[in-house]
């Protein structure tokens, strides 16, 4: 989100900069006068992508960088002139009395393996030679990768947390010199077994002319993120597609975001692209993506568009509308039948949603973020969103950050509120939260946790299905803080993931204090369920299933480690297929449970299904 930070109090600016932001100081008040005449070629009619350029990922080139500065990105302002602000905060104690502070019988989600280091501030300034802060963290799992992006690198890793390659975003975005960068997303989408990515660049030009943005979609050509992808861009002029966010239905992509000028802090409202996914994914130029650019609205902020993970061609979005409600908005249609339309904008009550105060942390507070609505996905009829929210726990008498987690149902007709979930604890502070749920409707979050006395740490909670509707208590310690955190800024949002291959994992990203050079943050990344569904030794069968097989769920090789290895030489092979086609049809028991290897977890039976699964790893090595 954001920019390189006049005002940011303790960053350090270029002389440059500083020249800049004088300039841009002493024009303002005239250089928003005539913004539709600024805003080239949106306004226009002329909206399109431009490209693709074709990147491959595995041959980007090793960046290493030279010399090393800092950067700490100043968070666009809440914009005070439009209805969500008028209006708009509500007393925090509102909430004192919500029963979903009360303790219930729901717990977090086990730790699946250790997890690993993710990206940190160290690796920043070896690869672009500065130091940024927030770092935005966000992380996407296919088949085979874990893609991981920080605010101007990224990390693609092999399921077993094995670092494949790391590169700068603006090598794979494709950002002109001169350009700042920044908001960082990326998804993988099971439904065409695609990743999506998207990233904004800027360049603010001396005075308020001539300043120009980018809004940067990139898509994956096969399942494999180290391969092709086709990497376009929208052009702004002026203006600035801030904080945006994407979201991906069977037929549709969509992003949004928030336009500011680049030089004030004047607001223009939300801008939402809605894209034919089938045109991007097949590389089509530009001109020839039918593209969909919904009328731009002032009276929104930051609205964040689901991740759809079941299918479905609905594209739903949220918004904060006010202090209390909540805007769930439904975009049907496709560009290229010609009838995208927003069918729907539903407006509904929810727990006071206002901006919390910053977290209180061991040696020194972290921020905790505004009032904006962070995160958004949807599965099979209900979509969940998520923000940091001012409250007053349960037995406490102070105003903390906790997480505010909201449930719709939208099966009803209008969309109504199923759940709505504010996460704190007294003398606590929860922020930043992302959502999935779980094929089983399980409800994953990565958030951050602090107190006054521990550094800023990444923990996880959640709730099955079936727990008690708006409860959800306890959390897991992901990776504890290691310092005190020095910078102003934290965030500015975490990432969740569903695991395509195991879809009762969900793989969570957290930021915690880290002693980096520069700001001091980390990021963790784990993998969490609520059913043993993840794989910790990453050998192809969840924890659960390899404790019904009989095989060592943290160990990938030796004797009963790998369940397509059934006489333990290492080798998956003819040998172990015959195990399993001497007791074909058998039921077990009788038969050994160490054949009976799938489905995840296995039904009790020695059939085709376990020979297919045992087919998929033939001649291959533990
Ligand atoms: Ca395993
Ligand atoms: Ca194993
Ligand atoms: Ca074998
Ligand atoms: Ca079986």
């Amino acid at each position: 989100m954001a920019r390189r930070g006049h005002g940011a109090g303790r960053s350090f600016h270029s002389f440059p900069l500083i020249l800049a932001v004088a300039l841009v100081v002493c024009s303002a008040g005239a250089s928003f006068a005539t913004p539709a005449a600024a805003n080239d070629p949106i306004d226009a009619g002329g909206v399109q992508l431009i490209g693709p350029r074709t990147v491959i990922v595995r041959d980007l080139p090793a960046a290493r960088a030279e010399g090393l500065s800092q950067n700490a990105r100043q968070r666009r302002p809440m914009p005070d002139q439009a209805p969500f602000q008028v209006n708009g905060d509500l007393p925090a104690v509102s909430n004192a009395s919500d029963s979903s502070f009360s303790a219930q019988p729901a717990s977090p989600p086990a730790l699946s393996g250790a997890g690993f280091e993710g990206l940190d501030n160290s690796d920043n300034s070896a690869l672009v030679g500065f130091t940024v802060t927030p770092p935005d963290p966000q992380l996407a799992v296919g088949p085979s990768h874990v893609f991981e992006m920080v605010n101007v690198i990224g990390r693609i890793y092999a399921r077993s947390g094995a670092v494949l390659q790391t590169f700068t975003l603006r090598s794979f975005f494709g950002v002109p010199a001169g350009y700042s960068d920044t908001d960082p997303k990326v998804l993988y989408d099971s439904l065409s077994g695609r990743w999506f990515a998207s990233y904004v660049s800027y360049i603010d030009q001396p005075g308020s002319v001539n300043d120009k943005a980018r809004l940067h979609l990139a898509i994956s050509q096969t399942s494999d993120p180290t391969g092709a992808w086709n990497v376009y861009f929208i052009s702004y002029s002026q203006l600035i597609p801030d904080y945006e966010a994407i979201g991906v239905t069977t037929d549709k992509l969509t992003v949004s975001s928030n336009v500011f000028d680049i030089d004030t802090p004047n607001y223009f409202g939300v801008d939402t692209q809605v894209i034919e996914k089938a045109d991007v994914i097949a590389g089509l130029p530009g001109a020839s993506v039918r593209l969909t650019s919904l009328p731009r609205r002032a009276d929104r902020f930051t609205v964040r568009p689901a991740h759809t993970l079941t299918s479905g061609s609905d594209q739903y979005l949220t918004t904060r509308a006010n202090g209390t409600t909540l805007t769930i908005i439904k975009i049907t249609g496709t560009p290229d039948a010609g009838n995208v339309v927003e069918a729907s904008a539903t407006n509904r009550t929810m727990l006071a949603q206002n901006a919390p105060p910053a977290s209180a942390a061991l040696g020194g507070n972290i921020d905790s973020g505004d009032s904006r609505l962070l995160d958004a996905m949807w599965r099979d009829g209900r979509l969940w969103t998520s923000a940091s929210a001012a409250c007053v726990p349960s037995g406490d008498s102070t105003t903390r950050s906790c997480g505010h987690v909201i449930e719709v149902d939208t099966n009803a007709t209008p969309p109504t509120i199923a759940q709505d979930i504010m996460f704190g604890a007294s003398g606590q502070y929860f922020s930043w939260p992302a959502v999935r749920t779980d094929a089983l409707a399980a409800l994953y979050v990565s958030l951050t946790h602090t107190n006054s006395t521990i550094f800023a740490e990444a923990r996880a909670t959640g709730r099955l299905a079936t727990d008690p509707a708006n409860t959800m208590t306890g959390s897991l310690l992901l990776r504890a803080g290691d310092i005190a955190h020095d910078s102003s800024r934290w965030g500015d949002y975490l990432g969740a993931a569903v695991d395509p291959a195991l879809p009762r994992c969900v793989w969570l990203v957290g930021e915690y204090a880290k002693n980096t050079a520069g700001w001091n943050w980390g990021t963790f990344l784990a993998r969490t369920s609520y059913s043993s569904g993840c794989d910790a030794d990453s050998d192809g069968w969840s924890d659960g299933a390899e404790a019904t097989i009989g095989t060592n769920p943290a160990l990938a090789c030796g004797t009963d480690a790998w369940p397509a290895d059934i006489n333990n030489d290492g080798l998956s092979d003819i040998f172990d297929i015959v195990f399993l086609t001497n007791n074909f049809a058998v039921s077990v028991p009788p038969a050994p449970s160490r054949q009976d290897i799938a489905p995840d977890p296995p039904d009790a039976m020695v059939d085709i299904f376990d020979i297919a699964k045992m087919a998929s790893f033939f001649a291959q090595h533990c």
